[in-house]
């Protein structure tokens, strides 16, 4: 029995129109590029549909990377990374996560973890030390 070549491109079509809807970053908490003024315990990762983390990790200062630990497993619009312990300073939270279309989309956010005491809106850390009173 011969294919029907035609009806086959149309499925093939209509099923790559479907996958362009991967899931994509909505929000998150620390919210992206934020400055928060005490260590998270979790971040929470807020996609536009269903999606599982297979792989997340965390670094600081542009140091080595760290990764997180245990993954969630359900497949879910939201989903919450625990953190380790956070000293203060500037970090990114980077992921790949598997779509419900079957896409690995990878995504990342950073934020600040001020210093205690650090002045809302001050740059983290400082430049130089402390700065003067
Ligand atoms: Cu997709």
């Amino acid at each position: 029995m011969r294919p029907l070549p035609a009806l086959s491109a149309l499925v093939l079509l209509a099923s790559m129109t479907v996958a362009h809807a991967h899931a994509h970053l909505r929000e998150s908490i620390p919210a992206n590029g934020s400055a928060v003024t005490a260590p998270p315990s979790q971040v929470v990762l807020r996609f536009s549909e269903a999606a599982r983390l297979t792989a997340a990790w965390i670094a600081r200062n542009d140091a080595a990377r760290q990764n997180l630990r245990p993954l969630p497993s359900r497949t879910a619009v939201q989903t919450t990374l625990r953190m380790p312990a956070l000293a203060p300073g500037r970090y990114v939270v980077s992921w790949r996560a598997l779509s419900a279309d079957g896409h690995v989309v990878p995504g990342q956010i950073w934020f600040t973890v001020q210093a205690p005491g650090a002045l809302p809106g001050a740059p983290p850390g400082g430049v130089g030390g402390p700065s003067p009173r």
